[in-house]
């Protein structure tokens, strides 16, 4: 009997435990989503962002925005952009989406433009990340929806 009670206390603690364990991930989810909230309307104007004293402007051309199409990616800094050239990193937050890097070229003293693609999640989702690196200045990181 006691052998008894003591299996089913351990089936209750287990059962408590994975159900704890539930709520906390998905707590944890919940909360990544929200730091993968959009901060960026690309779809209708170019973001900034100030890093380090330095406004980092995203503009990405032709509009609508859409996945599988040759994008122009364009990184306007603010102040004198002594700096090495800044380059693009594109994914999916939350997602292993490959490397996917935009090299940019200089076109004027703060303008930097290079091309690249947006590709087709398998999942469907449509929110995209481009964190745009400023070497020696820091990192910027603007997400946004994607049309596919
Ligand atoms: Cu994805």
């Amino acid at each position: 009997m006691i052998q008894m009670s003591k299996k089913v206390m351990l089936i209750c603690t287990l059962t408590i435990l994975y159900l704890f364990l539930i709520f906390t991930l998905q707590g944890v989810s919940k909360s990544y989503h929200k730091n993968a909230k959009i901060n960026c309307d690309i779809q209708n104007q170019a973001c900034s962002q100030t890093v380090s004293n330095t406004t980092v402007t995203l503009d990405v051309q032709p509009k609508p925005v859409k996945a599988m199409e040759n994008l122009t990616f364009q990184v306007t800094l603010n102040s004198n952009a002594n700096t090495e050239t800044p380059f693009i990193d594109l994914g999916m937050p939350g997602m292993n989406m490959g490397k996917n890097q935009v090299k940019l070229k200089k076109i004027s003293p703060n303008t930097f433009q290079g091309s690249g693609v947006i590709v087709r999640c398998p999942s469907g989702k449509t929110i995209w990340r481009a964190i745009v690196t400023i070497p020696q200045t820091g990192k910027a990181s603007f997400i946004f929806d994607v049309i596919y």
